[in-house]
């Protein structure tokens, strides 16, 4: 059934690839293991417009997909998770970046596990973050980004955060894609994760100190 899944996504078969991701859901597999498996399809899809053999529109096409599974694994990852705020998380992608399908996943992650999340959306330029956290007060400041010019902005927008003086007030972790411990430490950023699960356990670590 996974193969399936994979499978339509590759082939841009949005139906059937919505079919058997609700199959997966009402046998009742695990929601995090139906995203996971979503996202090898969009990573071969990535692979195959990075060889030239698809282009924007199909990119376009499987990020579409991936948003609209995750809308339907959202509700059935919602039950169970506690719902006491336990603290504050700013979430955004970078300036010059739009991908967002990972930082969504992030920002439900973090909600789903008691965090207030505010996202401030896309191709945020590092002054919106700086307002952000001087408004919302967040312990902890999510940066995403996918493409290379994104370390770029992402080391600018933890220098404007340490010019406004408030370096010491947020622990800074980035993702996406592309990101690694490299560019956390270009960036000037407390940590990288690989994933949202693991920004979840840092920011539990950060906040919580569980
Ligand atoms: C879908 C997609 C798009 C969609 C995005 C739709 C959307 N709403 O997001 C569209 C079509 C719009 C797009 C556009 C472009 N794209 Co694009 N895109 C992709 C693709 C295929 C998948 C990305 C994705 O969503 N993955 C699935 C998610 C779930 O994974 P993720 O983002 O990594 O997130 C996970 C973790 O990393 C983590 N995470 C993410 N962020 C954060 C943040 C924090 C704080 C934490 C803790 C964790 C975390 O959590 C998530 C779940 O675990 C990738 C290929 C790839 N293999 O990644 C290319 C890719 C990123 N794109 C690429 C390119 C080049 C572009 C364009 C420049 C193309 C163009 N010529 O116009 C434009 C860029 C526009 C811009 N200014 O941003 C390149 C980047 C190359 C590079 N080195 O810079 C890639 C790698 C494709 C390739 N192989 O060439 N793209």
């Amino acid at each position: 059934m996974y193969e399936k899944l994979v499978e339509a996504i590759v082939k841009m078969d949005e139906d059937e690839a919505m079919r058997a991701a609700k199959e997966l859901l009402d046998k009742g597999d695990d929601p995090l293991k139906i995203l996971e498996q979503c996202r090898k399809a969009v990573e071969i899809v990535g692979a195959q417009f990075e060889k030239g053999e698809c282009f924007l529109p199909e990119l376009m096409m499987a990020g579409h997909m991936l948003g609209e599974i995750s809308n339907l694994v959202k509700p059935v990852m919602s039950k169970g998770f506690e719902v006491k705020r336990i603290g504050k998380v700013l979430m955004g992608t970078v300036e010059g970046d739009v991908h967002d399908i990972g930082k969504n996943i992030v920002t439900f992650l973090l909600d789903a596990n008691g965090f207030e999340v505010m996202d401030i959306g896309i191709d945020v330029p590092p002054q919106k973050f700086v307002e952000a956290i001087k408004s919302f007060g967040p312990q902890v400041v999510g940066l995403s980004g996918l493409l290379t010019i994104a370390y770029d902005s992402m080391k600018k927008t933890v220098d404007a955060v340490n010019e406004a003086g408030l370096r010491d007030k947020v622990k800074i972790m980035i993702g996406g894609g592309q990101m690694s411990d490299k560019v956390k430490e270009y960036a000037g950023a407390d940590a990288y994760a690989k994933d949202a699960m693991a920004g979840v356990v840092l920011a539990k670590q950060w906040i919580g100190g569980k």
